[in-house]
């Protein structure tokens, strides 16, 4: 029996006993369809042709009758789902979760209540603003939504790469998305927050500067998925077997470590491969190069929500980790990629209402609002049907099955027995029962009560503070990512066309943050520089919030061009077995020359700077750098190679130089210098040096910095 027979045998969804059992990786594979061997058939089964119409005669019209024609053509008219209203941009992979211990002591949750215990998971990365063919480079804020196919149930965490979010009411989120998508008259433009609705929306909201500081530095323009954090953002409550329970923030910190890109970088990438980051994973998962994140929580009191000096309630707020430091609970490794794009991660319907025994919500109310507002878009998506959470991706592996008195809909896939789908009944004994909590059912944690007051519409005086953290950012980041950060405004400003009421206000809002900051801004977009505001500003500073000064834990995966020349058998043997050598390292080592010959994985004309994360430059390929004896056809543009290496070097990328392959340098004005190595001959200490100058990942002594006269 093929298996879309299979999947109609399975009565019950809580039938653990059919292959694919819950906790098994393997659990969609009762739904793969195999064509292999197989004739065409309609949705009914019936054996068919359907490369041909039917016809009234071969050169006659296509007859009304031909139900294989119109059936055909009606499901390809009705292929498109629409997308999510936000983050539609995306890309998943399916992995596991290993607990490092029993941590009962803070959790009823049973997947973290022992040490090695393995739970599917599905992580579905994703920018926010794009629409679902925009570029993956896109500078935005990156979602990191992870469902936890726990034996208990599914359990959602999705989260961003920023540990903090634009607004602290739900009710704010339309507006948010609204001014940033692109503009409704000529919706432009695409996936990008430079433009005036966006700014108009921050510098009116001063409760966005946090998260848009984030994204403005290195965090908006990550170097792909494997090289982001994840986070929870909201406080989420552990609740245990007894009723304790704790305030938590969920981090998922990258064992690839951290790593972004820099802005004309970026740029670059989308328009050389718009597909980049989807890529990268995709490629790492088959090369077997598994990337894994250590998932860990900041534990607090319940009595302490508004020790820290700003209430943990509020979502723009981040606990700095130097006042609660991570404890690590767990790894979660992705090792396999999906088997269809749409089925899994088009379908994949998170939401942060997903929860398990063990976790509770607090009374965030952008987390409240939340709650609402994820069903209900997955009841748009699914075109009504209140029955998205059958589909395989989301049907859940829970011990318990699934079973309640919810029927009917459109597209039931399931064929419910039980005559009596109320409570309470005789008819049925008695079942579906409510669990209780000793039975391992699902129960809200016995500290969490009402703070009395009247019904109210308005913002808690504790979430009133926009601006100590967005400094407390700026404090702890680097120099060159203050640059990245006010080069970026000045990118970003400078595509608003709004005078006065967005660019003055927003610089307004800037020196609220740091005057050094506005004042750098200011001069660029031709608004006035204002004057210290000190009622604001403060020294603070914290650790784990810059991406450059972290270097990489491994370079698997990272991408090399070994740059060659088919003009020269030598060189072309010297890269290809440097390339060998490289490759031995994990690393994606390509081998470019002008055109494909033995050895040649990519030609100059197919290459950019951007779509590597470290250059080699051959010996013998002087003569490819002198753009006039560089052949056009070969190179176009003719001075491409050169341009590789310029960019590379101006990109802060790992360089190393062989022989006359230091022309090439030369010729970009460049130099030996940190991460810029020139070599006569290698060996293997030159490889383990360009190894750590990759780990070292961007070398900001070459990132262009504003004259000290203006910082
Ligand atoms: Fe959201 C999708 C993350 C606030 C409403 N959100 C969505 C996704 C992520 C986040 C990662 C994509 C999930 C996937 O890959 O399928 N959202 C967040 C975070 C937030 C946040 C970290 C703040 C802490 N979101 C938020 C608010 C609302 C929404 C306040 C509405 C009140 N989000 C949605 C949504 C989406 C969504 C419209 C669109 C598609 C979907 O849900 O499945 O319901």
């Amino acid at each position: 029996m093929d298996s879309r027979g299979e999947q109609l045998e399975r009565r019950d969804p809580s039938d653990s006993t059919a292959s694919g059992s819950p906790g098994d990786q393997s659990f969609l594979d009762q739904f793969v369809i195999n064509d292999t061997d197989t004739f065409t058939t309609t949705d009914f089964g019936t054996p068919v042709d359907d490369t041909h119409s039917l016809k009234a005669g071969s050169r006659g019209p296509t007859l009304l009758e031909d139900f294989v024609f119109r059936t055909k053509l009606t499901r390809f008219d009705h292929e498109r789902v629409p997308e999510r209203a936000v983050h539609a941009r995306g890309a998943g992979a399916h992995g596991y979760f290993e607990s490092y211990g029993d941590w009962s002591n803070i959790t009823a949750a049973s997947f973290l209540t022992q040490a090695g215990k393995q739970t599917p998971v599905f992580l579905r990365f994703s920018t926010v603003a794009g629409s679902r063919g925009s570029a993956d480079t896109a500078r935005d804020v990156h979602g990191t939504a992870v469902r936890f196919y726990t034996d208990e149930g599914n359990f959602d965490i999705v989260g961003n790469n920023i540990p903090v979010f634009f607004i602290q009411d739900a009710i704010q989120f339309p507006d948010l998305i609204h001014a940033v998508k692109p503009s409704p008259d000529n919706e432009i433009p695409q996936a990008a927050t430079a433009h005036d609705s966006a700014y108009d929306f921050f510098s009116r909201n001063p409760s966005t500067l946090h998260t848009l500081m984030w994204a403005l530095s290195g965090h908006g323009i990550p170097r792909s998925f494997r090289h982001l954090d994840g986070f929870g953002v909201h406080t989420f409550r552990l609740v245990t077997d007894s009723g304790q329970s704790k305030l938590v923030k969920f981090h998922f910190k990258s064992l690839q470590g951290k790593a972004s890109l820099i802005w004309p970088e970026a740029q670059a990438l989308g328009g050389q491969d718009a597909d980049a980051h989807r890529r990268d994973l995709w490629n790492a998962i088959e090369a077997g190069h598994f990337p894994e994140w250590e998932m860990a929580v900041q534990i607090m009191n319940e009595e302490d929500a508004l020790a820290f000096g700003f209430d943990l309630l509020d979502p723009t707020k981040i606990v700095p980790q130097d006042i609660v430091p991570l404890t690590p609970i767990g790894k979660l490794v992705l090792n396999r990629n999906p088997t269809n794009y749409f089925a899994e991660t088009e379908q994949v319907m998170f939401s942060i209402g997903h929860v398990v025994r063990g976790i509770d919500f607090t009374e965030d109310p952008l987390m409240q609002g939340r709650l609402f507002s994820y069903v209900d878009t997955q009841l748009n998506r699914a075109m009504g049907s209140p029955n998205f959470e059958q589909i395989p991706i989301n049907r859940p592996r829970s011990r318990f099955g699934v079973h309640n008195v919810n029927r009917d809909g459109a597209m039931q896939q399931f064929i419910p027995s039980s005559i009596a789908p109320y409570m309470n009944n005789t008819l049925n004994s008695g079942s579906p029962r409510p669990a209780t909590q000793n039975e391992g059912g699902f129960f809200t944690a016995p500290a969490r009560r009402v703070v009395d007051g009247n019904y109210v519409r308005d913002v808690s005086p504790t979430f009133l503070d926009y601006w100590t953290q967005p400094r407390l950012f700026w404090n702890s980041i680097l120099p060159a990512e203050q640059q990245m950060v006010v080069n970026a405004l000045r990118f970003e400003l400078g595509h608003v066309q709004t005078m006065m009421s967005v660019r003055q206000a927003m610089v307004g809002q800037l020196n609220r943050i740091s005057n050094d900051l506005a004042v750098r801004v200011a001069s660029a977009i031709g608004v006035d520089s204002p004057s210290p505001d000190p009622q604001y500003y403060h020294e603070n500073k914290t650790i784990g919030l810059s991406v450059f000064n972290e270097t990489l834990k491994t370079v698997v995966g990272l991408n090399v061009a070994v740059l060659s020349t088919t003009n020269s058998s030598d060189s072309l043997n010297q890269a290809k077995s440097i390339a060998q050598t490289l490759s031995g390292k994990g690393l994606n080592a390509q081998v470019v020359a002008e055109v494909f010959a033995d050895g040649v994985d990519t030609t100059y004309i197919a290459s950019d700077a951007a779509l590597f994360d470290g250059v080699v430059v051959a010996d013998g390929t002087s003569g490819l750098f002198d753009p006039l004896t560089s052949s056009m056809v070969a190179t176009f543009p003719p001075r491409r190679p050169l341009q590789i290496v310029m960019d590379a070097y101006s990109q802060g990328k790992a360089i190393v130089a062989v022989g006359n392959g230091n022309e090439a340098l030369s010729q970009v004005g460049g130099q030996e210098r940190a991460g810029v190595r020139i070599v006569n001959s290698t060996d293997s200490t030159t490889w383990d040096a360009f190894e750590d100058d990759l780990k070292q990942f961007k070398f900001l002594d070459r990132y262009p910095m504003d004259p000290p006269s203006s910082q």
